[in-house]
C-alpha cells in the first residue's frame, strides 16, 4: 500500500514502535528550535543533562517573545541564551531578527525532515513539507541531547483542497473553515495532511498560515507536500539545495478525509474567546472596532504585509481605530521597506511594532476596556491580549485591513477596491547578519555561561509514594488553556526563568486565590473537563503547578503537549472512566489515590465516601517510568 507524506517522513525517522495509529512510537529529530520564553528553561534542562554539544543536524535559539525589556529580566535572559548557544553549538537568532517560525521557514526549514520546537506553532514548517511539531522545552532539550521524540502514531486526516481562492479570501479563511468543521479539540492525536488539486494554487506563506494555525485544532501537526511551489520559495530564499520533492503515493490513503472547495470560501472570523467560534465576516458587518493588530507567526509574511500595504495605500485610518503592524521577520521588514509598502502603512497611520510576537502574547498594544480588537493572530483566549474585558476577533490580513480602514467589521469584498496582486519575490533578502553561527567545538568549550539574577535553579518533583492524598484545589470547565493555567503577558512573561516567582500566577485568571490555597493546603489535585491544557507548549503550565504541590490532574480529556508536559514533570494525569463522575467531585473534597499499581489506580472521594474508576493517561512504559521517577529530569540524571 502506498504511503502519504506524514507516513513517509515518520517511516524515514522511526527508531521505536510500529506505525499503527495510536501506538507509541519514537522518531529521530533532525532540527530543533526554541524561543526565549520557553528556551531559558529548556536550556537549563539541557545543561543538567551534561551533554557537550547538541547532537541534532541543526538547532536554533530565537529571541522573539520577551522583548519589552522593562527591567533587567529580559536582557539577562537574552544574554544567557546567547552564551548557551555559543557554548553548545546552537545558531542564535538575535532579538529583532523576527518570530521563530517565520525565520525558521525562511532560513532553515527543510522538506522531509523532522523539527521539534518548544513552541506550539512549530507546525508552521509543515508549509514546506517538514514534519514540524511543538513540544515542551524538556522534550526539545532531550532531542538536542540526541534522544528521539516519543509520541503516539498519529491518525492522518487528509484535507482535500479543490478549486481556487477568490479575491479577498485567503489562507486564514481556509484554516478557520477547518476549525469550524473540527473544533479546537477535533485534531488531538491527528496530523492534518493537505492534498488535492487546490494545493498548487497556494503559495508557501499561505500553506504555512494553514499549518501554523492547525495548532488550534489540537493537532500533532499539519503538513503540505513539497512541490514546485516549495522549490521556487526555497530558491528565492537562496536555498535551492534544501529542496526535495515529497508527495503522497498515488495509492496512499488517509484515516479520514475532509474536502474543502477553496472557491466556495468566504472571509471568516473567529469570535471571542475561542479560535473555533467561526462566523462569516458579513454576518457581523458594522460591529465597531477600536483596534486592529496585524502580524504574529500566522500572518506576517512579506506577501501578507504587502497585501495590507496595498489596501492601505492612499487611505487614512479613522481616529477611532488604532492599527499596529508587526512584521514577522527582519527579512519581511527590510523588504516591505524597500518596496514602498512600509511607507503606505506609515502614511495610513499604522503604528509599526517590532518584528516579534508582541501583542499576540500580550507584550504591549493591549486593547482598551471592553474594546473590540481584530487580529490576524491565531489565539483569542480571554485575557491573552492583556485586557480581560476585551473581545479579540481573529481574521485574515485582508479582513483586518478592511476593519482598520472603515473602523467597523467589513467584508473586504464590500470595500469596492481592487484586490491586491502581490507577486511572490524571485529573490528574498537573505541577509543573515542577525543570526550568530555556532562556534567550532574547541572554541565553544571555553565559553562561560552568563547567568543573571532572574535565572533561578531548576526544581524537581519528588518520587511518588504508593498513595497520593490531598484536596481538590480547583475544578475547571472544558477547554482550559495553558494561558488560563500559566498566563503570559507583559507582567508574567519576564519571570519565565524564575519558577518561585511565576508560580504566584498559576490559574490567576480563573481563581486568583489558587496559588495561596495550594500552598496552604500543601498541594493536591486539579479536576478538569474536556481538552484540558490546550494551546501553548509552555511547560511552565506543568512546572509551576508541580512547584505548588499539584500531584495529579483528573479530567475528561487532555490536549497532547500539556499531557506530555505533566508526565515530564511527574504530575500524574488521569481521566474519568465515566465522564459523569466529573460531577461528583467538588473543590475542597479530600481525595485518596492509591497508585500501588500505577496501571490500576483507585480513587476514593473521602469527603463524600465513594470510589471512582479513573484511567491513568500513560501510554508507554516510558511514561510509567517518568511518573515513578518523579519526572524526566530525575530519570535522565539517575536521581
Ligand atoms: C503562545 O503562542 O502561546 C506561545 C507564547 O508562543 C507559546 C509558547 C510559550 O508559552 O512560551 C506556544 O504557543 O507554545
Ligand atoms: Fe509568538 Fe504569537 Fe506565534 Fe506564539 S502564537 S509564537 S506568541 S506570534
Amino acid at each position: 500500500m502506498g504511503l502519504n507524506v506524514t507516513q513517509k517522513i515518520i517511516k524515514a525517522h522511526l527508531v521505536e514502535g510500529k506505525m499503527k495509529t495510536g501506538a507509541p512510537i519514537a522518531i529521530r529529530i533532525d532540527q530543533t528550535l526554541t524561543q526565549d520564553a520557553t528556551g531559558t528553561m529548556a536550556y537549563l534542562q539541557f545543561e543538567a543533562m551534561g551533554v557537550d554539544r547538541v547532537k541534532t543536524d541543526l538547532s536554533v535559539s530565537y529571541v522573539d517573545h520577551n522583548m519589552l525589556q522593562t527591567g533587567f529580566e529580559n536582557p539577562d535572559d537574552h544574554a544567557f541564551l546567547q552564551s548557551i548557544a555559543a557554548r553548545y553549538g546552537i545558531y542564535f537568532s538575535r532579538p529583532g531578527n523576527g518570530i521563530c517560525h517565520q525565520v525558521h521557514l525562511e532560513r532553515f526549514g527543510q522538506p522531509g525532515t523532522t523539527l521539534l520546537g518548544s513552541d506550539s506553532h512549530t507546525p508552521t514548517g509543515g508549509g514546506i513539507g517538514q514534519l514540524a511539531m511543538g513540544a515542551g522545552g524538556l522534550d526539545v532539550a532531550l532531542a538536542m541531547a540526541g534522544q528521539p521524540f516519543f509520541l503516539k502514531m498519529p491518525k492522518v486526516v487528509g484535507v482535500k483542497l479543490t478549486g481556487r481562492l477568490t479575491p479577498f479570501v485567503s489562507a486564514k479563511d481556509v484554516i478557520l473553515e477547518v476549525l469550524r468543521l473540527k473544533t479546537v479539540k477535533g485534531g488531538v492525536g491527528c496530523v492534518f495532511e493537505y492534498f488535492g488539486p487546490g494545493v498548487e494554487t497556494l503559495d508557501v506563506p499561505a500553506r504555512s498560515t494553514i499549518t501554523n494555525m492547525g495548532a488550534e485544532l489540537g493537532a500533532t501537526t499539519s503538513v503540505f507536500p513539497s512541490d514546485r511551489v516549495t522549490k521556487d520559495f526555497l530558491k528565492a530564499q537562496g536555498r535551492a539545495d534544501s529542496w526535495k520533492k515529497l508527495a503522497a503515493d498515488k495509492s496512499a490513503t488517509y484515516d479520514e478525509v475532509i474536502e474543502i472547495d477553496l472557491s466556495s470560501l468566504e472571509p471568516l472570523v473567529a469570535m471571542p474567546h475561542m479560535p473555533d467560534k467561526v462566523q462569516r465576516v458579513k454576518d457581523i458587518a458594522g460591529l465597531k472596532v477600536q483596534q486592529v493588530a496585524i502580524g504574529s507567526c500566522t500572518n506576517s509574511s512579506y506577501k501578507d504585509l504587502m497585501t495590507v500595504a496595498s489596501m492601505l495605500d492612499g487611505r487614512q485610518i479613522p481616529p477611532s481605530v488604532s492599527l499596529g503592524i508587526s512584521p514577522g521577520s527582519r527579512q519581511v521588514l527590510s523588504m516591505i521597506a524597500a518596496s514602498g509598502g512600509l511607507s503606505s502603512m506609515i502614511k495610513a497611520g499604522a503604528r509599526i511594532l517590532e518584528s516579534g510576537c508582541g501583542p499576540c502574547i500580550g507584550m504591549g498594544f493591549a486593547p482598551p476596556t471592553g474594546g473590540v480588537t481584530v487580529r490576524s493572530f491565531n489565539r483569542n483566549f480571554e485575557g491573552r491580549s492583556g485586557t480581560k474585558s476585551a473581545s479579540v476577533i481573529l481574521a485574515s490580513p485582508e479582513t483586518c485591513a478592511a476593519a482598520a480602514i472603515t473602523g467597523v467589521m467589513t467584508d473586504p469584498r464590500a470595500l469596492g477596491i481592487p484586490a491586491a496582486v502581490v507577486k511572490m519575490p524571485k529573490k528574498y533578502n537573505s541577509d543573515d547578519s542577525m543570526i550568530i553561527t555556532p562556534l567550532a567545538p574547541e572554541k565553544a568549550k571555553k565559553v562561560s555561561i552568563i547567568r543573571g539574577p532572574n535565572i533561578a535553579p531548576l526544581a524537581r518533583a519528588e518520587r511518588p509514594g504508593s498513595e497520593i492524598y490531598g484536596r481538590v484545589l480547583l475544578k475547571t470547565g472544558d477547554n482550559i488553556t495553558t494561558d488560563h493555567i500559566m498566563p503570559a503577558g507583559a507582567k508574567v512573561l519576564p519571570l519565565r526563568s524564575n519558577l518561585p516567582k511565576i508560580s504566584e500566577f498559576v490559574f490567576e485568571a480563573v481563581d486568583p486565590e489558587f496559588a495561596k490555597r495550594a500552598k496552604e493546603w500543601g498541594g493536591g489535585f486539579v479536576i478538569g473537563g474536556e481538552n484540558y491544557g490546550q494551546g501553548s507548549s509552555r511547560e511552565h503550565a506543568a512546572l509551576a503547578p508541580m512547584f505548588l504541590g499539584v500531584k495529579a490532574v483528573i479530567t475528561k480529556s487532555f490536549a497532547r503537549i500539556h499531557l506530555a508536559n505533566l508526565i515530564n514533570f511527574g504530575i500524574l494525569p488521569l481521566t474519568f472512566k465515566d465522564a459523569k463522575d466529573y460531577d461528583r467531585i467538588e473543590q475542597g473534597d479530600e481525595l485518596a489515590l492509591d497508585i500501588a499499581n500505577i496501571d490500576r489506580p483507585q480513587l476514593e472521594n473521602k469527603t463524600r465516601g465513594f470510589k471512582i474508576p479513573v484511567v491513568p493517561q500513560l501510554s508507554s512504559g516510558r511514561d510509567r517510568e517518568l511518573i515513578l521517577a518523579g519526572g524526566a529530569l530525575n530519570l535522565a540524571s539517575g536521581k
